[in-house]
């Protein structure tokens, strides 16, 4: 088993979430009988809540990311695996383990004040130490450390007290402590060697049971699914069967669809239509608690994070990493209770939405709705003339949730309404417009692009359609299609041609050095040109570039794709416009 196990790569890894997120949509175990009224009204404390604390704490914050002296790097849960450390020696840090300024409620209260509706802590990560009093074997931190205390069970009693649902953790493959259990990468220690089957049934699927039967967690997160086969991902479902009202995510493994899809640390373009989904993240660079990593995302990307899933119709799963004396550090706790305060005048805007009804987020912000309401989520506060919103219906009411009691002044066109707002935004971060709506919203479609009098065609990235999981629009006036991670994205535009012929392609991009040389391909319907990314000064020093000349055959509507083929460093390429001119002119 454990050259089997150290045999997997990091592509059988993503092959497996890869192919989680292809299954089908239906709860496997039962989707025979549970209906969709049923599921609805299982998913329906989930849907609302949209803001959860995920809390990675274990053994591994008090080595917190240094071992014999040297700092390990990657995430410091992963110490152990990163570090190569024997499981004996790893072991001996629940002797010093005694978070004795642990205190549930402060916990769920941090969670709570922040305007979160869910906690889900490791009840186990991989490295197989237990956060709850397991009776399968010593492992854990009531019976291995001097803290003598269960801190799963205490904050499944407080946080029902602070009104959150509570949730629980769990590694069912990998456990690099207990004989058998997987390991990416492979054993490093022959104490970790073993049966993987006598593992999960000695070990993973009793914890499970013992979870579900003490706890009774709202939610199980599995994580990584080394090893999962359909026959074992079957005897683990025989026990979720046990919890009728429990939600499990994806994860479990074998395809198994769970109830939700769980982008880790992105934020897919389009959300995942039709499924449940949740982004977790990390509020640094780190899940499980390291002494050294002070890189918090400002209060700004968290709020606008949070801000965007809910507007693809997810929920915004955070991390915090507690040290070994049980504190929350304080850097995480600043920013969520600044997003908490948010909360507390724009959380109407928040829960129990969906998400927005324009296929494509306005450069000005986001959008989030409830029947007859729209909630316009403003990042960037215009200068002058109001919002312009394409939807059909009639206006009854317009006001900035911060001060409902005042109206907003709004005119309607054939197919827009505009907003008059005053001239500084409320709040620098997202100031939130409530619009009142007469009806189902009708989103008018939106305009196509269409060719200049002389006949030049302007694309600009924020009018491209985005198609994948990490790339997007950053900035905005005039913005340009960033994060370009992933070589699978893409971005699309349609444009109405009046007057087809031969075009000159021009793109203008960026690219630091050392990234440059991806290839793509630009394609017109059927006509493609094929391109290699230059590099520029850096990422902010836009060049235009020409790619060659592309043929239009007919007037009417074309698709412009622009696809990378490979990638050769941290991103393709920040793509602002392309422009096609007519050949000749
Ligand atoms: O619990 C958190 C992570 O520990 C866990 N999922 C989140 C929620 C996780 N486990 N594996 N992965 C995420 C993805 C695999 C990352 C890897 Fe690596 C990249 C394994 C080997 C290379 C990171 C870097 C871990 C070790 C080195």
């Amino acid at each position: 088993m454990q050259n089997r196990l150290g045999r997997l790569t990091r592509g059988v890894l993503l092959a497996l979430a890869a192919a989680a997120a292809l299954a089908p949509v239906a709860r496997a175990e039962d989707s025979a009988v549970e209906t969709k009224e049923q599921r609805d009204g299982r998913m329906g404390w989930w849907r609302q809540a949209k803001f959860g604390m995920f809390i990675h704490w274990g053994l591994y914050a008090v080595p917190a990311g240094t071992y014999n002296g040297k700092q390990i790097g990657g995430i410091g849960e992963w110490i152990m695996n990163n570090g190569k450390i024997p499981v004996a020696d790893y072991a001996k840090y629940a002797e010093k383990f005694n978070p004795t300024r642990f205190n549930a409620d402060q916990w769920a209260q941090i969670a709570h004040d922040s305007g979160m509706k869910y906690m889900v802590i490791t009840a186990k990560h991989h490295d197989g130490f237990c956060m709850f009093h397991t009776k399968v074997d010593g492992y854990n931190i009531f019976d291995a450390t001097p803290f003598k205390r269960d801190p799963v069970q205490e904050l499944s009693v407080a946080c029902p007290r602070q009104d959150i649902k509570f949730g629980v953790y769990y590694s069912q493959a990998q456990d690099w402590h207990h004989p058998g259990g997987g390991a990416y990468g492979g054993h490093w220690d022959k104490a970790q060697d073993g049966d993987y089957e006598k593992y999960l049934q000695e070990v993973s699927i009793p914890q499970v049971r013992e979870l579900l039967a003490n706890i009774n967690p709202a939610v199980l997160w599995f994580d990584t699914a080394i090893g999962m086969s359909k026959e074992r991902t079957g005897e683990f479902l025989d026990v979720l069967k046990t919890r009728p009202a429990l939600i499990y995510n994806n994860r479990l493994g074998n395809g198994v669809p769970g109830d939700t899809e769980t982008p880790e640390q992105t934020i897919p373009a389009q959300g995942f239509p039709g499924r449940d989904w949740e982004t977790c993240m990390t509020i640094n660079d780190t899940w499980g608690y390291k002494s050294y990593d002070t890189n918090f995302k400002s209060t700004e990307t968290l709020l606008r994070n949070l801000i965007d899933i809910v507007s693809k119709g997810g929920n915004y799963l955070l991390n915090v990493g507690p040290t070994e004396e049980g504190i929350i550090p304080q850097g995480e706790v600043d920013r969520l209770l600044a997003v908490g305060q948010w909360l507390k005048v724009n959380g109407d805007a928040i829960y129990g939405t969906s998400a927005g009804p324009f296929k494509k987020a306005p450069a000005w912000g986001r959008v989030t709705q409830k029947p007859g309401k729209l909630f316009l989520h403003v990042f960037n506060w215009p200068a002058s003339g109001g919002l312009t919103i394409p939807i059909a219906n009639k206006v009854t009411k317009a006001y900035l949730l911060s001060a409902p009691d005042k109206a907003l002044e709004t005119t309607t066109k054939d197919d827009s309404v505009t907003v008059v707002l005053p001239g500084t935004a409320p709040d620098p971060i997202a100031s939130v417009v409530v619009l009142e709506v007469e009806g189902e919203v009708q989103t008018a479609a939106a305009a196509p692009l269409s060719q200049g009098a002389d006949g030049t065609i302007g694309l600009a990235a924020a009018d491209a359609e985005v198609v994948g999981s990490t790339a997007k629009l950053e900035g905005a006036d005039p913005g340009n299609i960033g994060f370009w991670t992933d070589p699978n994205d893409y971005v699309k535009w349609s444009v109405k041609v009046s007057q087809p012929g031969d075009f000159t392609v021009n793109l203008l991009y960026a690219c630091e050095p050392g990234s440059g040389g991806s290839d793509y391909t630009l394609a017109i319907g059927d006509k493609t040109l094929k391109g290699k990314v230059d590099e520029t000064g850096n990422w902010a020093d836009y060049k235009t570039v020409k790619v060659g000349t592309i043929n239009i055959e007919k007037a009417g509507l074309a698709t412009v794709t622009v696809k990378p083929n490979n990638k050769t460093g941290v991103g393709v390429m920040n793509l602002r416009a392309i422009t096609l001119t007519p050949a000749g002119k």
